[in-house]
């Protein structure tokens, strides 16, 4: 798949491409029944690391990652032909996996506070993610908002949450998606997102990668996560879940003695 020049454009001056329509109904059936199984193993000690969130209909999951060396389905389709051409074009040479994770956001799930991805990925510079819907992502469902043009550099941040002089002039694009849509996006553009005020979850698979020249970084990257969030705790600074290096969620903590969630 080669882009159109204004396909080339957006990528250039938005730090973000979307590509509507790109997965045919087959993919969707697949990947919406592996998610389904990475969802099961949260809730049976399997493989894979698993967040919960608190939501007004009590615990539920709101992130599982590291499952690529866990799952064929899912890992032949994040090493696939489709991604791997897509991200050659845009990071200039061959892409490799740094990560892999998959946001549930069930309703009442929480939203993101405004932040770059670059402080969380640490060990190298400049990453690209692609989002996959799963289920349509709305402004009712808690749809990611890209602030758009800004590609270089970490912006003022605390714990990974820009601060507020940049905010004030930021302008904010709602970003709608449904599955079947890719997203690129770079890991220096400012996103955020809402709570989940619809009744449905709104699950969005994020999978990100860097040049294959600055090296296979999944492994040190997962071990060095898994380190953190022991030392650290289920909460970050912000009294919110702490699902990342960066503290920008805005999902509340389980309480105590419940911590496994009925989907
Ligand atoms: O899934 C969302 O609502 C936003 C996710 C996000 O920004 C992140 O995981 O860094």
């Amino acid at each position: 798949m080669r882009f159109t020049p204004e396909q080339h454009d957006a990528w250039e001056t938005q730090g973000y491409l979307v590509l509507r329509r790109v997965l045919p109904a087959s993919a969707l059936q697949d990947l919406t029944r592996w998610v389904d199984e990475v969802e099961s193993w949260s809730l049976d000690g399997g493989p894979g690391l698993h967040h919960f969130e608190q939501t007004p209909a009590g615990p539920r999951l709101a992130r599982a990652e590291d499952f690529d060396p866990h799952h064929e389905g899912l890992s032949s389709f994040l090493r696939g032909a489709l991604l791997g051409e897509i991200l050659a074009q845009l990071l200039g040479e061959p892409a490799v996996l740094f990560k892999e994770k998959i946001n549930f956001k069930y309703p009442g799930g929480g939203g993101f506070a405004p932040h770059q991805d670059a402080p969380a990925y640490r060990f190298i510079d400049h990453h690209v993610s692609c989002m996959v819907p799963i289920d349509p992502a709305t402004i009712e469902s808690g749809c990611l908002w890209f602030s758009p043009g800004h590609r270089e550099g970490i912006l003022p941040n605390v714990d990974g949450r820009i601060a507020a002089p940049w905010l004030a002039s930021a302008r904010w694009t709602p970003l709608e998606v449904f599955p079947g849509d890719l997203v690129f996006f770079d890991s220096y553009a400012p996103h955020k997102s809402d709570t989940n005020r619809s009744d449905a979850p709104r699950r969005l698979m994020y999978l990100t990668y860097n040049a294959a020249s600055r090296g296979d970084l999944r492994e040190r990257y997962y071990a060095d996560k898994r380190a953190e969030l022991e030392a650290t705790g289920e909460a970050g600074r912000s009294g919110h879940v702490l699902l990342s290096i960066n503290d920008d969620f805005l999902g509340q903590p389980v309480p105590a003695p419940t911590r496994k969630a009925a989907p």
